[in-house]
């Protein structure tokens, strides 16, 4: 028995080594799943015979609640651009020249277009896959990782310790299938393959990930125990991640000058569009590690390595129609409806005119063919048109487009200022204007309110249960009413409601910049909570002031003046005062402003149930004052904080004597 399963499992994990990796699949689909059925039976009946290798591993039973942070021990570094083959030959020339006498070797290879991850192995077994976060600090998604196929469960030849770095990435034939069937269900489809990998990432269900086809690419090789002595450039480390079975990208290129370096960007840039993946870029990196060590890095990137990133892919599509975007400002957006053309990675339907200044000067006329692009490689516009096929298409009727002069939304009137490029309706209750303001009013870099994105809004803003900001906050007076509407359901009621309730607490600026005030984004935003220090001193500011304001100028001081004066917005702010809304600034607890506490460099470990404290109020507690929090012991830990029924943690500390406290000493520690 003892002898099958461990046959079971070698045969199982050679097969996916060589359908997921090597791309060379040995046995069909048929054998393979009665082979994986017969260590399933087996290791039903005899569960001691699980190992965390088993092929059976790949999907976890439970749903996690969330997903604790993970601290990389040596930092996933990200990389400067370059864009052009004279700023990577300046690259290159720049670190020969640090070498005098010394050869120079560069790889270049392929910039997936993904999800950084680190994948720790211990003793030969994965143990930790976690994404990058801000670099120092992510997420732990291990349930998630093992999923992926191609993510050896343990690697061929077991050292201690093993981090590797790679890119989990959704080849684009399953991003197609995934967006056809949400569609089907009625979902929300993705924008594009990346997005698609970080939401399967981030699913606290695994099953659900697995449904996802994700991929891998490994990459760097980030810590090493032992037998790294042999690995002394980034090539031979590529080597050695081939040989413990993990997926390489195969295009990388050895390079020995930059003549060779941009004759290897060719190349990708070539291959780049019959990939089965998006890549954004290829990747420069000095291939000698000694050398990389003398160069070192900048505060913000690694100075042996570097990104070359492609020209954006442009389209030719044709212009079928034109419609008009009404914007919370007021100001008429004109929209190009566009033959769908597939672009960079997703399915152009749809992209901005800009103004109608553009269209003139560019002369677009409506059944025109206009070519594309995604601007910051996101946002569609259109970049020109093509006159020539005017001649050419005879048959196809042009048309010129004009600026509607009554709003297409509410019907007010339209009117273009002075030295104004933009058309605007001046019409203040114009729906279309109170519906793009709660949209920003709820977005991410303002209130931030979870489950109320611009989907959500809608409906609600067509059931009539919001008109207007104020309304946010009184949605759980229709808690029944929410109910009943499709697919809200009582429990997704209940957290929209609970998390509308919790940005009652928000930081001022958040408040500020949600209003929406022209010209103030979310940095003048901050400068105004900072510098006024409450929503009624900022209301009461004068213009002098105001223009005195770091990166303030008249424009930008007149036009919070001008808001502030407005008798509709002075009543919204009252109406969010007596609803419960933060209106003061905080300042952010620092050691060295406040006199508490510092725990600078210290890593602490959260276990447990905390008597009162929440474990996300702990931890802005450490990290407010200089510390990290970890989800694993190790003898890095300085601290863990245990609560009741803390486990294998707790033990784990006690092993390597740690020290352990409990909140009333750690209350003290503060
Ligand atoms: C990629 C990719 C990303 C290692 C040190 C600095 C950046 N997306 O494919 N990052 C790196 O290199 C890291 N290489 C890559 N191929």
């Amino acid at each position: 028995m003892l002898e099958r399963v461990a046959e079971l499992r070698k045969l199982l994990n050679d097969y996916s080594y060589k359908y997921y990796v090597l791309d060379r699949p040995e046995i069909s689909d048929f054998e393979y799943d009665s082979l994986y059925r017969e260590l399933v039976k087996i290791e039903q009946d005899h569960p001691e015979l699980v190992t965390p290798d088993s092929p059976t591993q790949r999907v976890g039973g439970q749903v996690l609640e969330g997903f604790e942070k993970f601290t990389h021990k040596v930092p996933l570094q990200s990389l400067d651009n370059v864009f052009n083959e004279a700023e990577v030959y300046q690259f290159c020339n720049k670190i020969k020249e640090s070498f005098p006498g010394e050869d120079v070797e560069f790889v270049v290879e392929k910039k997936i277009d993904g999800l950084s991850v680190s994948l720790t192995y211990e003793d030969g077994f994965l143990t930790v896959g976690a994404t990058r976060g801000d670099g120092m600090v992510g997420e732990n998604v291990t349930a998630n990782v093992k999923t992926v196929m191609s993510v050896p469960l343990k690697i061929n030849k077991p050292v201690k310790r093993l981090v590797v770095r790679g890119e989990i990435y959704m080849p684009k034939s399953a991003f197609m299938s995934l967006n056809e069937e949400q569609d089907l269900k009625g979902q929300q489809t993705f924008a594009n393959p990346r997005n698609a990998a970080a939401g399967s990432l981030r699913q606290l269900d695994s099953k659900i990930a697995a449904k996802r086809k994700l991929d891998i690419f490994v990459f760097n090789l980030q810590e090493i125990s032992e037998d790294g002595d042999d690995i002394q450039s980034h090539s031979d480390a590529l080597e050695y991640l081939i040989s413990q079975g993990f997926k390489v990208s195969s295009m990388f290129r050895v390079c020995k000058t930059p003549e060779q370096v941009w004759a290897a960007i060719q190349e990708i840039g070539e291959q780049r569009k019959s990939l089965e993946y998006d890549i954004d870029g290829a990747v420069i990196k000095t291939n000698n590690f000694k050398q990389r060590e003398f160069l070192g890095s900048t505060s913000k990137f690694p100075r042996w390595a570097t990104a070359y990133k492609y020209p954006p892919e442009k389209k030719f599509t044709r212009l079928k129609d034109i419609e008009i975007n009404v914007g919370r400002t007021g100001v008429l957006t004109p929209l190009a409806i566009l033959e769908p053309v597939f672009l960079a990675g997703s399915t152009i339907s749809k992209a901005t005119l800009h103004n109608m200044d553009f269209i003139k000067e560019r002369d677009i006329k409506i059944g025109d063919m206009v070519q594309l692009m995604k601007a910051g490689d996101v946002i569609p516009a259109v970049v020109s048109v093509d006159v020539s096929a005017r001649e050419k298409e005879k048959n196809i009727s042009r048309e010129i487009f004009e600026m509607p002069s009554m709003c297409p939304v509410c019907g007010g009137k339209v009117i273009r200022e002075k030295e104004e490029v933009a058309y605007r309706c001046i019409n203040p209750e114009c729906p279309a204007k109170s519906y793009r303001g709660l949209v920003h009013f709820t977005s991410k870099d303002a209130m931030n309110i979870d489950g109320l994105g611009p989907q959500v809004l809608k409906v609600l803003c067509d059931e009539g249960l919001i008109s207007k900001i104020s309304d946010i906050y009184r949605l759980h007076q229709h808690r029944e009413k929410l109910i009943n509407l499709d697919r809200m359901g009582e429990k997704s009621v209940d957290n929209l409601l609970s998390s509308i309730e919790k940005t009652k607490q928000n930081e001022l600026y958040r408040l500020i910049f949600g209003l929406g005030i022209r010209q103030i984004g979310a940095a003048a935003s901050k400068v105004l909570a900072k510098h006024f220090g409450s929503m009624e001193a900022v209301m009461e500011a004068d213009c002098e002031t105001l223009e005195n304001l770091e990166d303030f100028g008249k424009i930008t001081a007149e036009s919070v003046r001008e808001f502030f004066t407005d008798v509709k917005n002075i009543e919204l702010i009252n109406e969010l005062r007596e609803l419960g809304l933060n209106m003061t600034y905080s300042v952010p607890i620092s050691a060295s402003e406040s006199g508490a506490a510092s725990f600078d460099g210290m890593i602490f470990v959260l276990t447990g149930t905390l008597p009162t404290l929440k474990r996300a109020e702990a931890q802005k507690l450490i990290e407010d004052r200089g510390g990290k929090c970890s989800s694993s012991v190790s003898a890095k830990t300085n601290f863990v904080l245990a609560g009741e029924e803390a486990g294998s943690k707790l033990d784990k500390a006690q092993k390597l004597g740690i020290k352990i406290i409990n909140e009333e000493e750690f209350k003290a520690m503060l």
